[in-house]
């Protein structure tokens, strides 16, 4: 069955175009600088959204139909999601997908029947990627969805429930190895707190690192030599969660000894959500070695929750991309982690969402390329800390004073001069400049 017959293949036409199934600025083999733009950008389909999300929010049912001709919550229906999910990759030129257990298929009530689910769809799933270049970027255990992780789970109070984390994650991992899987991710759905005054926060994170140190153990001894990802972000489902943003996750991989195995996999609206940008998130991870694989979305500034929409905002993804290029690229991908909005509810949607993606990301790259070539910026930065390179500052730097020698070489001085002007208004009039100025 052909589920996406309205398009052969989305191919790149240039800005002039008016198709709406072309792309207009994603031209996978050109290249900027130095690379072609699909190494830049290894964009990824989320299994979950794309094939799953059907529009359901708690004021109404669903509005899009995901079940691809088949019988909800069926092997059936999971293998119809495949069938769906390779054709629509391919016609847009994407090369990674990323999933959760659950995602690929319905979870039964006896963990071993989940498990032979788990075995037979991935199975398929290795069969359809065979003669293609679609590779599997990460997998994921949902560790937040069943009704015993209601209190975490490498943070539960319960032993039990942690062995059954423990479990599907061990799965996952097999899967993820499996499937070639470049990375495998924690995003701590539930690990965190609703009220301090019944919760042992000691304990809850020396358990959610006790459970990730025996997923590196046993990921590593069947021959996974991807990285492991934290997902940061601040809230929701839980009131307070550990992961809070990318400079929280650092410091708690580095307190359990974990930092050598882990890096950020970090998601745009998660970073909004956190009351940061996405390239400040972005930065803090690439500053600490740290900057593995991006959720490439963006949430509503209106709205206080994750909205998770495809990513439409060219200054954001500019500056992201300026962050990535600073990092010499992502060791993972950019996996779109966004649904169409309810009401966008046809398969032209589904097409139209990604093409949106797939060529703000691709702007942006443009356009943080270019401001790089332009130099003025990173010309600017230089100069502005250019007193750190000789004289008092390097001598700072090499350890060549203390608090009283430094103390006495101010008294000396008497006073200083200001620094420089932060220059602000002048590098935003470049960056608009380069991004309107039809270069
Ligand atoms: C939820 C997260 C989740 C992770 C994978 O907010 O974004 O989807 O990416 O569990
Ligand atoms: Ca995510
Ligand atoms: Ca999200």
């Amino acid at each position: 069955m052909e589920y996406f017959d309205f398009v052969k293949a989305v191919k790149y036409e240039g800005p002039a175009s008016k198709n709406p199934y072309a792309f207009k600025f994603y031209n996978a083999d050109e290249v900027i600088l130095g690379k072609k733009m699909s190494e830049h950008l290894p964009f990824a389909m989320a299994w979950w959204h794309n094939l799953g999300a059907n529009g359901v929010d708690m004021f109404g049912r669903g509005t899009i139909d995901k079940s691809f001709g088949a019988t909800p919550n069926t092997l059936e229906h999971a293998k119809a999601k495949v069938d769906a999910g390779f054709e629509f990759m391919k016609k847009m030129g994407i090369k990674y997908f990323c999933w959760h257990d659950v995602d690929l298929v319905p979870e039964q009530d006896d963990i071993n029947e989940t498990n032979k689910l788990l075995d037979e769809v991935s199975d398929y799933i290795l069969e359809k990627m065979k003669g293609t270049d679609i590779k599997c970027l990460w997998g994921t255990a949902n560790m937040f969805s069943n009704p015993r992780f209601m209190n975490g789970a490498g943070s539960t109070n319960s032993p039990e429930v942690f062995a059954f984390a423990a479990a599907q994650v061990k799965k996952a991992l097999d899967i993820t190895v499996k499937l070639g899987g470049r990375g495998y991710v924690f995003w701590g759905g539930r690990e965190g707190y609703e009220y301090l005054l019944n919760t042992d926060m000691a304990l809850e994170q020396e358990n959610i690192a006790r459970l990730m140190r025996m997923a590196v153990d046993y990921g590593r001894s069947i021959g996974f030599k991807g990285d492991f990802y934290i997902e940061p972000k601040p809230k929701e489902p839980m009131k307070h969660q550990y992961d809070f943003d990318a400079a929280t996750a650092i410091g708690f991989l580095r307190a359990h000894g974990l930092d050598k195995d882990f890096k950020m996999n970090i998601e745009a609206n998660h970073a909004t959500l956190a009351q940061h940008t996405f390239d400040h998130e972005l930065c803090v991870s690439r500053i600490n070695g740290m900057l593995g694989s991006i959720d490439a979305n963006e949430g509503d500034p209106l709205l206080g929750w994750d909205t998770d929409q495809f990513p439409a905002n060219v200054y954001d993804a500019t500056f992201a991309m300026l962050q990535v290029l600073k990092a010499g690229g992502l060791t993972g991908g950019f996996n779109f982690d966004a649904k169409n909005r309810r009401p966008s509810n046809t398969r032209e949607d589904m097409v139209k969402a990604f093409i949106l993606g797939m060529d703000t990301f691709a702007l942006g790259l443009r356009k943080a390329a270019a401001i790089i070539e332009d130099g003025r910026v990173d010309e600017f930065v230089n100069e502005k800390y250019a007193g750190w390179k000789k004289g008092l500052g390097k001598d700072i730097i090499d350890g060549k004073y203390d608090l009283k020698s430094l103390s006495e070489y101010a008294c000396k001085l008497k006073n200083t001069k200001e620094p420089c002007s932060g220059n602000q208004e002048g590098i935003q009039e470049v960056v608009n400049e380069i991004l309107f100025g039809g270069k």
